[in-house]
């Protein structure tokens, strides 16, 4: 007789191999266009492995990284479907372990970008243990699916050759649009700024923070790292900040008490939807 206590659970499976650093199924250059309707239905129905709230975790392998995705919004329903369509099957085909967070900021008072990106670090980590998280902007579609969305040695840029842009990175520090960071170089810049009003600024601020802190920016290759944005119109209660040029030289100062350890905000309903989880939050409003 063994020794062993019997147990009547069933044993466990074999434990997958890891997922291949270059995901085999990638398809490389992709067609990226805006014209055709969308609708969430038809997005739903193109992606039924995905689980409620926006969920996905390869079968076949075991991730290297679990990912939270997080997209800063308010009112960009229709932005929203085309990057659920287009991003979706790049990231399975990607073999990532992620889910996708909408952090929308109620009310009409100034948008504030990067503390929305806060508040979606914190919130997704009461969902699950992530250890990467990719902050995106809802109207920027990866033109291909080998820049791959997981986290790197150093703070990742990736979003670096935008068609706005002329496919090109607009200054050498840029850091834009999306970028991705694990949680240890996040918690080592304190998280964003919480204090940037209005549109622009706040993504200097984070590359400073990357810097000031004895980190680097990686990048993709150039041909892989280029995005579509869809176009659209100025956002109302989104001005250019004009105290943007004064605080982004000042982060050194700041960047210690302004951060994720300062943030507060007020969670007003969490919403898991087939495709995403949508938290809906009170952020407050400029001093
Ligand atoms: N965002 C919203 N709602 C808003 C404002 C911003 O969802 O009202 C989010 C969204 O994810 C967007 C991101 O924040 O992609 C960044 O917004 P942005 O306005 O700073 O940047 P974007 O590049 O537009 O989308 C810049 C102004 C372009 C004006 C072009 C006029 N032809």
């Amino acid at each position: 007789p063994s020794s062993q206590p019997e147990t009547n659970q069933t044993p466990s499976p074999k434990p997958l191999p890891p997922c291949p650093e270059n995901p085999p199924g990638l398809v490389g250059r992709l067609l990226i266009e805006f014209s055709s309707q969308m609708t969430m239905e038809r997005v739903q129905k193109e992606n039924p492995n995905v689980t409620e709230g926006g969920r996905y975790t390869p079968p076949d392998c075991q991730p290297r990284w679990k990912v939270a995705i997080i997209i800063p919004f308010r009112h960009r329903e229709n932005h929203l479907k085309y990057w659920l369509h287009y991003l979706h099957p790049i990231l399975r085909r990607q073999r990532i372990d992620y889910g996708i967070y909408i952090i929308n900021q109620l009310g009409e008072d100034t948008f504030n970008r990067a503390k929305l990106l806060n508040v979606g670090y914190t919130e997704a980590l009461k969902e699950a243990e992530y250890d990467c998280f990719i902050f995106s902007d809802v109207d920027l579609i990866p033109m291909d699916d080998r820049n791959l969305y997981h986290c790197y040695d150093q703070p990742r840029h990736f979003a670096i050759a935008m068609d706005k842009f002329g496919f090109r990175l607009p200054y050498a520090g840029y850091f834009g649009g999306v970028s991705g960071l694990s949680k240890k170089q996040f918690l080592k810049i304190n998280g964003f700024p919480n204090e940037y009003w209005g549109w622009g600024g706040e993504d200097d601020d984070i590359y400073n923070r990357i810097t000031l802190n004895g980190m680097k920016v990686s990048r993709p290759d150039v041909r892989l790292g280029r995005y579509r944005m869809i176009k659209h119109e100025r956002d109302k209660h989104n001005e250019p900040n004009p105290q943007r040029f004064n605080k982004i030289q000042n982060t050194k100062n700041t960047m210690k008490k302004d951060g994720i350890s300062s943030l507060t905000y007020r969670v007003v309903q969490v919403k898991r939807y087939p495709l995403y989880t949508n938290i809906s939050v009170e952020i407050g409003k400029p001093p």
